[in-house]
């Protein structure tokens, strides 16, 4: 007693120095970084004074990790990924470290508000979606378990753009993350590498006399690495982030600029700088653009040299690079990285080609992220030749060379050739990026058991009869740090006032709440959790039309990217059904609900944008008919990103995760509902599958075909009219918007939603509709007894353990990377009091 009271005493006089520190830190970044006093200071002032104080104490981690990659014995993984959606750092690394409540104190001291600088943080926005947020949550896995990683990206100087709705049309902003400053981000300048584009390839004969080609470019740019720590959660482990920003290789051409030719001058300038200018904004599809293929390939060649570089910085020569090195392609975005990574071996280093292909083929691997045929990348061969020559010569060999293998296994198919050729010559030649990338590794595999499944008997099909043990399957996960700590501190304190704190680190620990669903208190405690986020969102997003809304209502929240195979207007289709069946019967006993939608749609792709339009237009008749909008709200929140998700996961009853079964490779939006208490009423797709096998099916609303369902509807002809015309309610609500209910009267605005949805429904929303609105309607039964809505919600929570990050990443390098943890001793290296002696 005591002891622990005087550690108490302690740890007490310890929190008072760091607070006093953390006090002093702001005022000093603010007077000597930032120039600016207290009188004078603006909000963005704060947080960054906030910021950097809180990036010095990552230092001397960060420094620490680096000189412990240095050594020989840790091998590295290189996350290679056109998108990082990282979200907001701030609040994730005072966590991370654990210094919240103290910085906390230290700011209310200081006169501020930790929480309003933390909403303050522009959050980099540099990914779509899916993809993006899960590289995100990888890094924030590999830091916590230790695992020495190096996110390799683009530094995108306008992300994801920002939405607005005018009119209830999606509006896209330009995002400006970087200009109220980033105080995360080291520019290390010194450690540019140059990237070529264009010219011819030439024969030479080398010092031996031995023929060799090499590229001459047309043109060079400069890569400029930018470095972000990743904090482990509570480890000495600092991983980086580092996103290459593309610069002229001299900022004037003086010959010109000496003819005063200023414009000619300052052009090449900015034509370096357009490849890193703005991240293509569509997710699932691919658009064949010349920028964005040389997008990819400026990052995977600036991030292979630097790789390189680290690599003989210990090493003599390159022979063991995949020892030291495992590559992760996400997805086939960089896939260029290994004609890339053979180019560099064979032409600049001089390996030849087996060896070469040796040390490539042992250093990749490639995850697949989608099914969808539209979004697998294909490059015109015309438009490779012209950017990087060299490189379709490399692929052409790699292709001769993996060609013989398959005629060999398979004599006289000449079909099998056709379809597995890295080259497309069905038509124009294109090459086939998924291709390559399953040739150039020794491991593929897919994101969750369903989607893994249908790689091997569709997509991948040829590769996987090949080679059998090459595909496999890691299924997605999401860090419980940010989607449960961060973003649910409410959840997160009852839970670990209940079982500790070990679950946020090893999640299936959650377990341990299994049995307090039946325990009445902690039941009610989790209801005002529920209801406390509720209210928050309640009052955040105050309605302007009709009544505010209604914390007690049923929050059936969908957000995602908008797509017809994400099926939105299935969950519209179902608000409408309820819209007329409250006008046709007043009394209709049904709980209110509150139904929000976010998400951002491809500005090209029309179709999506017409279903943002229809939802908003909906929205707006319920919203604003007394007779209904008691019980019936719509709320579709702009500009969906990571800050928004922050505040929605938490204060979600339902989870709509409604894809036709087949088309959604895994769904992470589904994890972080469940994982905070939601209920999820899904189809059998992605991980859906996996969760509710874990959470049990008595704890999921499931409803819709299944795949194979899905087929044979399919293969038997399926006509979505006959449906229309045979099912009343359907047929009701289609004309309801055909008719112009929505669109004060206007017949023509969304005709294209109902002629494909009549004609082709490509994505069968009206054959899943019946089962889908009869889920609804049990959900909506098994809401009006809190009781047992509430043991299902501590249910799923408990059982979620499974799509924690944490266990993908261990699954990845067990399976795929072969790494180890490599914990780094705290051997403070402080800044001498005396200064530096400079070697
Ligand atoms: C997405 N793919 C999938 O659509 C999601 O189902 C999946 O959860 C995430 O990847 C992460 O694996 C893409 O964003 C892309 F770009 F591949 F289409």
């Amino acid at each position: 007693m005591t002891k622990k009271k005087a550690n108490y005493g302690n740890s007490q006089t310890n929190e008072r120095k760091t607070i006093k520190k953390l006090k002093r830190g702001f005022a000093y970044k603010l007077f000597y970084q930032l120039g600016v006093w207290t009188q004078n200071a603006s909000l963005n002032d704060y947080y960054l004074a906030v910021s950097y104080t809180v990036r010095d104490r990552m230092q001397q981690l960060f420094i620490n990790t680096i000189r412990a990659f240095q050594q020989k014995d840790s091998k590295i993984v290189s996350y290679l990924s056109a998108e990082f959606l990282m979200g907001p750092h701030l609040h994730n690394n005072l966590i991370n470290l654990g210094i919240y409540d103290q910085v906390a104190q230290a700011a209310a001291e200081s006169g501020l508000d930790l929480q309003q600088i933390i909403d303050h943080e522009e959050e980099p926005g540099l990914g779509n979606g899916g993809l993006g947020r899960l590289a995100a949550c990888y890094l924030d896995s590999l830091a916590s378990l230790e695992i020495p990683a190096i996110g390799y990206g683009i530094r995108y100087e306008f992300g994801m753009f920002d939405q607005a709705f005018d009119n209830g049309w999606q509006k896209e902003l330009s995002d400006r993350w970087l200009q109220p400053g980033n105080p995360w981000e080291f520019k290390k300048a010194d450690m540019a590498v140059e990237v070529g584009s264009g010219g011819y390839t030439e024969q030479y004969k080398d010092d031996h006399g031995k023929l060799r080609v090499r590229w001459v470019p047309g043109k060079l740019v400069k890569g400029i690495p930018y470095d972000t720590p990743i904090l482990g959660y509570r480890v000495n482990t600092v991983n980086m982030l580092r996103l290459w920003s593309a610069e002229a290789p001299k900022s004037f051409d003086f010959a010109e600029f000496n003819v005063g030719d200023y414009l000619g001058a300052v052009h090449e300038k900015m034509l370096a700088e357009t490849i890193s200018k703005v991240l293509y904004p569509n997710d699932e599809q691919s658009h064949g653009k010349a920028l964005r293929l040389y997008q990819q390939y400026f990052f995977v060649s600036c991030s292979m040299q630097d790789m390189i570089r680290i690599h003989l910085f210990q090493f003599e020569n390159l022979d063991n690079f995949s020892d030291k090195f495992a590559v992760q392609l996400n997805d086939t975005h960089p896939a260029i990285a290994v004609p890339e990574f053979m180019r560099l071996l064979v032409d600049v280093h001089h390996y030849d080609w087996d060896s070469a292909w040796e040390i490539v083929t042992h250093t990749f691997a490639y995850t697949n992220h989608t099914l969808l045929p539209e979004a697998l990348e294909k490059w015109p061969v015309a438009m490779l030749a012209g950017l990087l020559p060299r490189h379709l010569e490399i692929i052409y060999e790699i292709n001769r060379r993996f060609l013989d293998l398959v005629r060999l296994e398979y004599p006289g198919d000449v079909d099998v050739v056709r379809r597995m050729s890295i080259i497309d010559e069905t038509g124009e030649r294109y090459v086939r990026m998924a291709n390559l990338a399953c040739v150039g590794g020794h491991a593929i595999n897919g994101v969750a058991q369903l989607h893994t499944k249908l790689l091997k008997e569709h997509t991948l099909v040829d590769f996987h009869r090949l080679w059998p043990d090459k595909l496999i399957n890691i299924t997605n996960g999401v860090t419980p740090r940010r989607w449960m700590v961060v973003s649910n501190p409410r959840l997160s304190q009852l839970i670990r006032s209940a079982i500790g704190e070990e679950w946020i680190t090893d999640l299936k620990k959650l377990q341990a709440l299994e049995p307090l669903a039946e325990d009445s208190a902690f039941c009610e405690k989790w209801q005002q959790i529920k209801f406390a986020n509720k209210q928050d969102i309640c009052t955040m997003f105050a309605c302007k039309q009709g009544p505010n809304y209604n914390p007690q209502a049923l929050f059936d929240v969908q957000v995602k990217r908008i797509h017809e195979y994400k099926r939105q207007h299935l969950n519209l289709l179902h608000i409408v059904t309820l819209y007329q069946r409250l006008k046709n019967n007043p009394e209709l006993d049904i709980p209110p609900r509150l139904f929000i939608f976010g998400g951002k749609a491809a500005p090209s792709y029309f179709m999506a944008k017409l279903i943002i339009k229809l939802i908003n237009s909906v929205a707006e008749v319920v919203n604003g008919d007394p007779a209904v909008n008691k019980r019936l709200q719509i709320l579709f929140i702009p500009n969906y990103n990571v800050q928004i998700g922050h505040i929605v996961y938490p204060m979600a009853d339902l989870s709509e995760q409604i894809s036709l079964a087949g088309k959604e490779a895994s769904g992470t939006g589904n994890m972080k509902f469940a994982m905070n208490g939601a209920l999820t009423v899904g189809t059998l797709d992605g991980a859906n599958v996996e969760i509710r096998e874990e959470v049990g099916a008595e704890n999921f609303f499931l409803f819709g075909m299944n795949v194979g369902e899905v087929e044979a509807r399919r293969a038997a002809g399926y006509n979505p009219q006959d449906i229309y015309n045979e099912n009343k309610e359907l047929h009701a609500a289609i004309n309801l918007i055909a008719t112009g209910h929505f669109s004060h009267g206007d017949r023509e605005l969304f005709r294209p939603v109902i002629d494909s949805l009549l004609k082709h429904d490509p994505f069968m929303v009206l054959a899943d509709y019946q089962a889908y609105v009869d889920c609804q309607q049990q959900v909506g039964e098994v809401f009006q007894d809190p009781q047992r809505w509430t043991r299902m919600a501590i249910l799923n929570a408990a059982r979620i353990g499974k799509f924690s990050s944490d266990r993908s990443i261990t699954e990845y390098c067990r399976k795929i990377w072969q790494v180890k943890p490599f914990p780094v001793a705290l051997t403070l290296q402080r800044v001498p009091d005396g200064g530096i002696k400079f070697p």
